[in-house]
């Protein structure tokens, strides 16, 4: 019998043609709110739904639901219930590796973007403000010879280690903050002697930027908060290419706003769409709309990869990219 998939948001062509090759696609109009998906997933008429960031897949959606699994459009999955689904023996899978780069690109345009205050010297061109070369005119920092501190040692974190080590800049990192773990040289392969782990307190206290490049759990949640903000140098960049929630938003417009460090590189937030109050209108910030993966190529690879996923799970086989393989073992 054909599968029937649910996605909840189109995803780019390749994904969604591998779909309908292989079964019936339902591509939502727009975003589902939780009664509707809940609804859906509780039908039986699916076999896999296909989600996005934004739709919470919880417990009791999953305890309800009448689907083999779920099948997220991104790497990060704190979107579900991952220990709730592999209960039902509903398989998850995700979009790992695809994305590396071009986060680590964000990250890395970031850094550089609040060094050099990007923002401010755009709009001072468009709105006529430039009335030609001066001296003093938006002196920035500089990048090279900084303290680059990345919380987490993943994928994303070594690739955004890669560029900054191109840049000049000197690396620090903290594997698993709060927490500790070592990491041995074998472990840091290219990086063994180029950059150096140091504890999370210390890597807060050292960084010029600092940049979040956790998934977000119960240990990472505000893992960013007032206390940490007072403890960063005063001239301290905060970067968050990894999700919002790390942060605590409303502590860092204060921390902006106060000068307890000198400015923030967000691609992500706490409560996206919305900002935290004030955030818009501070000078010394970027503000991205959580376009760490958004080339066309890597959606594109998103899109198969999530879909591939999804057929797997369909057709009762290990996915590609499994976060709870124990459901199929
Ligand atoms: C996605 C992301 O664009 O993959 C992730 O974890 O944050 C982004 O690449 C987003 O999650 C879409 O659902």
């Amino acid at each position: 019998m054909a599968s029937n998939f649910l996605v909840t948001t189109a995803i780019p062509a390749p994904g969604l043609q591998l779909l309908r090759d292989a079964g019936r696609v339902t591509v939502l109009p727009e975003p589902p709110d939780y009664g509707t998906l809940a609804a859906l997933c509780a039908s039986g008429e699916f076999d896999v739904v296909v989600t996005q960031l934004r739709d919470v897949i919880d417990a009791p959606l999953l305890a309800d639901a009448r689907v083999r699994g779920v099948s997220n459009f991104a790497v990060g999955y704190n979107n579900i219930d991952v220990d709730a689904a592999t209960r039902h023996g509903i398989m998850v899978g995700n979009t790992p590796g695809v994305l590396t780069d071009a986060t680590a690109d964000i990250a890395m345009l970031l850094i550089l973007g609040t060094a050099r205050r990007v923002v401010e010297a755009d709009r001072l061109v468009r709105d006529g403000q430039f009335h030609g070369w001066e001296p003093e005119l938006l002196l920035g920092r500089d990048v090279s010879g900084a303290v680059l501190g990345l919380a987490g040692f993943g994928r994303i974190a070594r690739a955004t280690a890669r560029r900054a080590l191109g840049f000049g800049m000197e690396v620090l990192f903290s594997p698993r903050p709060p927490g500790d773990r070592a990491v041995s040289d074998d472990e840091l392969g290219e990086f063994a002697g180029k950059v150096r782990q140091v504890r999370w307190e210390e890597l807060v206290k050292r960084s010029d930027f600092l940049s979040m490049h956790v998934p977000l759990t119960d240990q990472t949640r505000h893992l960013v908060d007032a206390d940490v903000l007072r403890r960063m140098k005063p001239d301290a960049i905060l970067i968050n290419t990894a999700r919002g929630p790390v942060v605590h938003e409303t502590a860092l417009v204060e921390a902006l706003r106060t000068g307890l460090i000198a400015g923030a590189g967000l691609d992500v937030f706490e409560d996206e769409p919305r900002l935290a109050p004030g955030l818009a209108e501070l000078p010394n910030t970027v503000l991205l709309p959580h376009v760490g993966s958004a080339t066309v190529p890597v959606r594109n690879e998103m899109a198969r990869l999530s879909a591939l996923n999804a057929m797997a799970i369909a057709e009762g086989r290990m996915p590609p990219n499994a976060v709870n393989p124990l459901v199929c073992a």
